[in-house]
């Protein structure tokens, strides 16, 4: 049993307002690589940062197409593991709840949650890499990346790259949700990129506790109200389990 400070479950069940901020990490028990992981098999000699870029999808758009393709395999493959359970039941008993993620594998709206606010896109949808509309079907001619049917540009996934804006609409609710909290969790994000990571940041200036869950230290760790070490899998579980056991 992982053992939740008392005066942390207590603030969990009197909160009405909880922002929820995931990453990577809440997906690596689904067995979805985290970003900063070494990649493996074919692509181990890839580093992620420098695929997920608009430079290197014009430099070798056939290399970044098909990186994305065997993600979405691994994506599709996959299925919510228990923290994104917890983060459902989460919805379920707080009043004002709002989930933030960074992932771009769907998982969460996979697993049931409703209200979440995708700050990356998402892995599944493909966009027009010219007018950025989404594009849910075209030709396959074998050719890849395959051609937008309305202008014949490449086609994309409708992901945020580095150095891309994020969607305007999702970091302001995120945004007014962080600040609006009364507690906010940082759960299995590195916490390095921005503007995501200072989310936390904002919360704390607001008032927030912070309850950070990873199991490795991250630049949040010394300035979180509460860092609970260890798998998302398990400590969320947990603290459904012992915050509204009663109910
Ligand atoms: C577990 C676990 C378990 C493992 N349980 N935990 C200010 C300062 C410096 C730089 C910048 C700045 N502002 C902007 C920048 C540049 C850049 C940036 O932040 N760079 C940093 C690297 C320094 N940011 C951007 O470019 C952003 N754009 C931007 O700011 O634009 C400005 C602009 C404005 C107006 C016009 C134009 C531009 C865009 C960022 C987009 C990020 N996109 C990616 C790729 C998405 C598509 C894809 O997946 O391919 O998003 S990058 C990658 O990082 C991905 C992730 O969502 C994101 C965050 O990663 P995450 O989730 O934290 O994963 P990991 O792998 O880093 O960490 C996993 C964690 O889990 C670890 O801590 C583990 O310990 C933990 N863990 N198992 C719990 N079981």
């Amino acid at each position: 049993m992982f053992d939740i400070p008392r005066k942390l479950i207590h603030g969990i069940k009197n909160a009405a307002k909880i922002t929820v901020l995931t990453g990577a990490g809440v997906s690596a028990e689904s067995g979805i690589p985290t970003f900063r992981v070494a990649q493996t098999g074919l692509w181990a000699k890839y580093d992620p940062s420098d695929l997920a870029t608009l430079e290197a999808f014009r430099r070798n758009p056939r290399l970044v197409w098909n990186w994305y393709e065997w993600r979405r395999g691994l994506v599709r493959e996959s299925m919510p593991n228990p923290a994104h359970t917890a983060i459902v039941e989460f919805e379920k008993k707080v009043n004002i709840f709002t989930l933030i993620t960074q992932n771009v594998d769907g998982l969460h709206a996979k697993a049931g949650s409703q209200n979440i606010i995708e700050l990356h896109g998402n892995i599944l949808r493909t966009k027009c890499s010219e007018n950025s509309r989404i594009v849910s079907s075209w030709v396959d001619k074998e050719e890849e990346p395959p051609r937008c049917p309305n202008c014949g540009a490449y086609l994309r996934p409708d992901v945020v790259w580095f150095g891309e804006g994020l969607p305007h609409d999702a970091l302001e609710l995120a945004v007014e949700a962080s600040q609006d909290s009364e507690i906010f969790f940082s759960v299995g994000t590195s916490s390095i990129v921005q503007p995501a990571a200072s989310l936390a940041v904002q919360a704390l200036q607001s008032g927030a506790l912070v309850v950070e869950v990873n199991p490795d230290e991250t630049p949040l760790t010394q300035y979180a109200n509460y860092a609970l070490t260890g798998l998302a899998g398990k400590i969320l579980p947990e603290l459904v389990q012992q915050v509204w056991k009663e109910d």
